[in-house]
């Protein structure tokens, strides 16, 4: 488990090179198996890099189905972004080993990481030490309500970059500012600039990134990845022009 991994390499490299990348985020709970081999196939095609897969939330036991799905029908990297321990799964090729910074409670800053920790040690997964912060999308998301926490002000960049300073000293190895899943709107450029410029570890976004607009201006601020979900459930034909606009 220790040491630098495949995974975290490759965004350290966007971060170094200034070269983004695009990450499809698939919702177990959603996509039916024969829309994930589409939407497996189309990733592979579009040059997406990576496939996370995860929710706040899951109301169905598919994490597994769905892994090896999506393992059977492209070669990418698969990433477990998930919303409780309950969605860990060696199958992955790695796992974002949240912890909600941006909040006050204890479960989502160490509690569920100590539970899933003696696993994670013994799996094969490349585990990713992960500042997670919640930006306010403009409305309350699933995550707020399910964790308790109160997100970051969408004005207020240096609480966010304060924020992801302290989980860069505490040893973190990523920064994700998400403004939830359906935000109204997606993290500012602005925010994401000045967190961009003051950290060196990578930095992710997603939440309400709908157009390939919107993808470029995150990408343009300085996110090394872009993580997409919602837009390319609704409309799969997005997909070429987003990666496009990320690179
Ligand atoms: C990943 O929560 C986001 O960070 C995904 O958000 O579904 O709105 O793209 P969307």
């Amino acid at each position: 488990m220790a040491g630098v991994g495949k995974i975290y390499q490759r965004m350290q490299v966007a971060k170094d090179s200034g070269h983004s990348c695009f990450a499809l985020l698939a919702d177990p709970d959603k996509a039916n198996e024969a829309q994930l081999v589409t939407l497996a196939r189309q990733s592979d095609a579009a040059g997406v890099d990576f496939l996370f897969l995860g929710g706040s939330l899951l109301m169905a036991d598919r994490l597994a189905l769905c892994l090896k799905v999506l393992r059977d029908a492209c070669s990418l990297p698969i990433v477990l972004f998930p919303g409780s321990p309950m969605q860990i799964n060696h199958q992955a090729d790695a796992l974002l080993f949240l912890s909600l910074i941006s909040g006050r409670n204890p479960e989502l800053l160490i509690g569920q990481q100590v539970v899933s920790a003696p696993y994670l040690h013994r799996s094969p997964l490349e585990v990713i030490g992960t500042g997670y912060m919640l930006i306010d999308g403009g409305q309350p998301t699933t995550v707020s309500y399910m964790s308790h926490t109160t997100p970051i002000p969408h004005d207020k960049p240096d609480i966010a970059l304060a924020t992801a300073l302290a989980g860069e000293m505490l040893g973190l190895r990523l920064a994700y500012l998400d403004a939830g899943s359906g935000a109204q709107r997606p993290v500012s450029a602005e925010m994401i600039r000045r967190v961009s410029n003051e950290i060196s570890v990578p930095l992710l976004t997603g939440g309400g990134i709908r157009t390939p607009e919107l993808a470029r201006q995150a990408a343009h601020a300085g996110a090394d990845v872009v993580v997409v979900g919602n837009a390319i459930e609704r409309d799969i034909g997005l997909l070429r022009e987003m990666v496009a606009a990320v690179r």
